[in-house]
């Protein structure tokens, strides 16, 4: 079973995570930069070893139908992010934000929790957004911002909102969503409702105020949260071993009781199984727990950044034979629930829902200049109307305002 904690009464709580939870902290030092070497250690939670070949005793034996449905999940936001990045570099939208090579956690998380949890991402889950359902066309819609946005083009690309599956908004600011979670998962507590409220952040999330008000009131309250913590070795150009002098992010629990573990983040069944171990915890009145999943970020920050600035290729190159989605493909392959052949169709069938989807939305105009004056006051305030009539003034007189330089700094 994955080391989490079990909790065993207040006392003896801490002292036992300290000692037992959180196998690893990786950290991208310049040394093991140098050397190429990948900076994921063994003493991190994981079911498949370096051979793709899963630990029989720690195999949750999925179902094929589950099974698929991940590797599907995981394969759809590869494809989505590919895309996101191609449209942005074509100058059709201003921003992207790719979760390369953290596909694993997106979708080993997302398939242990239910439709009746709720969800606080950070900027770079939209895996989860896909997995629970939200509707394709709509985020990219918000990619464009344009008429089809639910947020009427007023947020950044890749800030989705979708509150009909229970998915917080995305909202810039780091780790602002870990507090949110923990005053929901209260509250679920206080209404005696079964859900459980999952918080996403990255490891430079983990040096914010909000992180540590939400594990003080999450663990001080024993509220139904799980803390998903993706290690993705960077914040921007920050290494994690200059973020913290903390040996691993796991154990940045212990100083609040929060049982937590360090899970290999490119092991897609490891991350489902210390996942539904998390869920099962907080739905069953136990607390929260804290995931540290490690992992490497393969791609930019965002389209704005150029990794290649800061950071050593050889580290990519050798994190870059840990892809999630060909480990996991090897497992459904050793299993015959995968061939090449299925590849190829999915491949294909996941471009052209894509590309439909794209072209649907470039064909929508961008939000109405009026909408500005809408959404905040169920009756607009003179002064509102006042200025509506200046801009509709300054519009016939010259015409329709245009896109501004869609420059984002980010
Ligand atoms: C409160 C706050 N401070 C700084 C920033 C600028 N910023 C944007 S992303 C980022 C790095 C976050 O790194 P991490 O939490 O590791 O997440 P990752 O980008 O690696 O997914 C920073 C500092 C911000 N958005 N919000
Ligand atoms: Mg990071």
């Amino acid at each position: 079973m994955p080391a989490i904690e079990k909790d065993r009464g207040k006392k003896k709580r801490a002292a036992a995570v300290a000692e037992k939870a959180s196998p690893i902290l990786t950290v991208a030092t310049p040394k093991a930069s140098k050397k190429g070497s990948s900076v994921l250690r063994e003493d991190c939670y994981r079911i498949l070893d370096e051979h793709d070949k899963a630990n029989p005793k720690e195999d949750p034996n999925l179902s094929p139908e589950v099974l698929l449905k991940m590797y599907r999940g995981m394969a759809f936001v590869r494809a989505f992010d590919e895309r996101g990045m191609m449209l942005q570099r074509q100058g059709r939208i201003g921003f992207y934000v790719p979760s390369f090579g953290q596909e694993a956690i997106q979708i080993g998380t997302a398939s242990a929790y239910t439709n009746d949890d709720f969800v606080f991402p950070s900027y770079r889950e939209p895996g989860i957004f896909l997995y629970r359902g939200a509707d394709l066309f709509e985020m990219i819609c918000n990619l464009y911002g344009n008429s089809g946005d639910v947020c009427r083009g007023r947020q950044m690309p890749v800030h989705y909102s979708f509150a009909d599956i229970k998915m917080f908004s995305v909202s810039s600011p780091i780790a602002t969503q870990v507090i949110q979670a923990v005053g929901a998962a209260m509250a679920f507590k206080i209404r005696k409702e079964n859900s459980v409220a999952v918080a996403y952040c990255g490891d430079g999330g983990t040096s914010e105020n909000d992180f540590h008000s939400g594990l003080t009131f999450g663990g001080a309250y024993q509220a139904p949260v799980v803390f998903v913590v993706t290690n993705n070795q960077y914040a921007i150009s920050v290494p994690v071993c200059k973020q913290t002098a903390a040996r691993r992010i796991a154990d940045k629990g212990a100083g609040y009781g929060i049982p937590s573990i360090a899970v290999d983040g490119n092991d897609v069944l490891a991350v489902h199984k210390v996942m539904s171990e998390a869920v099962a915890r907080a739905r069953a009145g136990e607390g929260p727990t804290l995931l540290e999943c490690v992992t490497f970020r393969m791609g930019p920050h965002s389209s704005s950044d150029d990794p290649s600035r800061y950071r050593d290729e050889k580290l990519y190159e050798a994190w870059k034979k840990r892809d999630p989605i060909l480990r996991f493909r090897q497992y459904l392959s050793d299993r015959k629930l995968w061939n090449d052949k299925k590849e190829e169709q999915l491949q294909a069938e996941m471009k052209a829902q894509i590309a439909e989807a794209i072209e649907r939305a470039e064909k929508l105009p961008p939000p109405s200049t009026d909408s500005i004056f809408e959404d905040v006051y169920a009756e607009p305030t003179p002064q509102l109307k006042e200025q509506q009539k200046q801009l509709r003034a300054e519009e016939a007189l010259r015409g329709k305002f245009e896109n501004s330089s869609e420059a984002f700094p980010l």
